[in-house]
């Protein structure tokens, strides 16, 4: 009786042991594959805006802007409208120069260090015409 109980115990330790080490892969494994998104500038119906206009992304994704209708656009990161009101941030962010020609596409890796919280971007010639995203940072 004794042996069996100890058995037993032993198979719960062992199996205790796996569950901890499954979930623990479980737990990292989504943070080590950064993703790429794709953000359309100027929807399929030609309309000026980003399409998705709002997507929320992990620190060290991606996103890939693809010139799609009604160029010229690009991509201009608010400088004040960031969770660390950072300029130089947005900056960083940002490809202020104008894409012409449909298909043409350029990315944005967002920082490993970059805080969570609201980035705001527009389309510099279409920003009145209401060419305007979001982008969440998750943290
Ligand atoms: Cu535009």
């Amino acid at each position: 009786m004794r042996l069996i109980a100890s058995t037993l115990r032993r198979l719960g330790l062992a199996a205790l042991t796996m569950l901890l080490v499954v979930s623990s892969f479980a737990a990292f494994a989504p943070s080590a594959a950064a993703e790429t998104y794709t953000v359309k500038l100027g929807s399929d119906k030609g309309m000026l805006a980003f399409e998705p206009a709002k997507l929320s992304v992990q620190p060290g994704d991606t996103i890939k802007w693809v010139n799609n209708k009604v160029p010229p656009h690009n991509v201009v990161f608010d400088a004040a409208q960031n969770p660390a009101k950072s300029a130089d941030l947005a900056k960083t962010l940002s490809h202020k120069q104008l894409v012409m020609s449909p298909g043409q596409e350029f990315t944005t890796t967002i920082p490993a260090d970059a805080p969570a919280g609201e980035y705001t971007f527009y389309c510099e010639p279409h920003r009145g015409a209401g060419m305007v995203g979001k982008v969440i940072v998750e943290g």
